[in-house]
């Protein structure tokens, strides 16, 4: 029975942990040198994706201590094709000076620059003629959030709901990460390139090819149900005896 149990919780739990997430690697240290040395927490080492039903969960994994540093950003960019798209970072809005080689449809703007007491970001959208702001953090829509809990492992969480995007099960986006400063900064270090993206802060970053990401939304099986309710009853069952 003992034996049994533990299978069942097992089995259990891999079917409720939800899919696995998609990693993107980046080379470290591809970093323009010497403007850029240093600057570990801009210095992207791989990205994790990965959705359940109603959100897309990106989680940004850096070299550096996001909590060790007060200033730094994320963009992910966004193609998900539900129009033409465009070869900007919203001119009116972030601006940063970035050729992504394509349009782009949605991206997701976000700092770490709080001193390593949280994070936020806003989801701005192409419309297929200008951008605007769908929601932000301190708008709190729940269609784009931030965490601050893996920060001092170099990691920025984000997630945007797949309504927001307008993608579903099995629809697929292709998308950029880079980081970068203030202002009308470019991608100091692309995910899409595993060599310098720019060579200084004053030259426009040139993005490599995009990653596509597929959504899954794994329904929880039949037989997955049977097993909860059997556990149900040996839990039950166990309980029972204890009383
Ligand atoms: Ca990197
Ligand atoms: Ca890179």
């Amino acid at each position: 029975m003992e034996l049994k149990y533990a299978q069942t919780l097992l089995a259990l739990s891999l079917l409720t942990c939800g899919a696995m997430a998609d990693t993107y690697n980046d080379a470290t240290g591809d970093l323009a040198s010497p403007t850029f040395d240093g600057f570990t927490h801009l210095d992207i080492t791989s990205v994790e994706v990965t959705n359940d039903a109603n959100f897309v969960y990106i989680s940004i994994n850096t070299a550096g201590d996001l909590d060790a540093v007060n200033w730094g950003k994320f963009i992910v960019g966004f193609d998900t094709g539900r129009n033409a798209g465009d070869n900007s970072v919203d001119p009116g809005s972030w601006n940063r000076n970035v050729d992504w080689g394509r349009g782009i449809t949605d991206f997701i703007g976000s700092w770490t620059d709080d001193g390593g007491s949280g994070a936020g970001a806003e989801l701005r959208s192409f419309d297929g003629s200008s951008w605007g702001l769908t929601d932000a953090t301190y708008l709190g829509g729940g269609d784009v959030t931030a965490d601050d809990s893996g920060h001092a492992g170099g990691t920025q969480m984000l997630a945007v709901s797949l309504s927001a995007l307008g993608l579903g099960n099995g629809d697929t986006f292709d998308f950029d990460v880079f980081s970068t400063g203030g202002g009308a900064d470019p991608g100091v270090d692309h995910l899409s390139r595993m060599d310098p993206a720019t060579s200084d802060w004053g030259m426009t970053s040139i993005a490599g090819q995009f990653m596509s990401y597929t959504i899954n939304i794994v329904p929880l099986p039949p037989a997955a149900f049977a097993g909860f309710i059997g556990l149900a009853g040996v839990v039950g069952i166990r309980f029972a005896k204890r009383r």
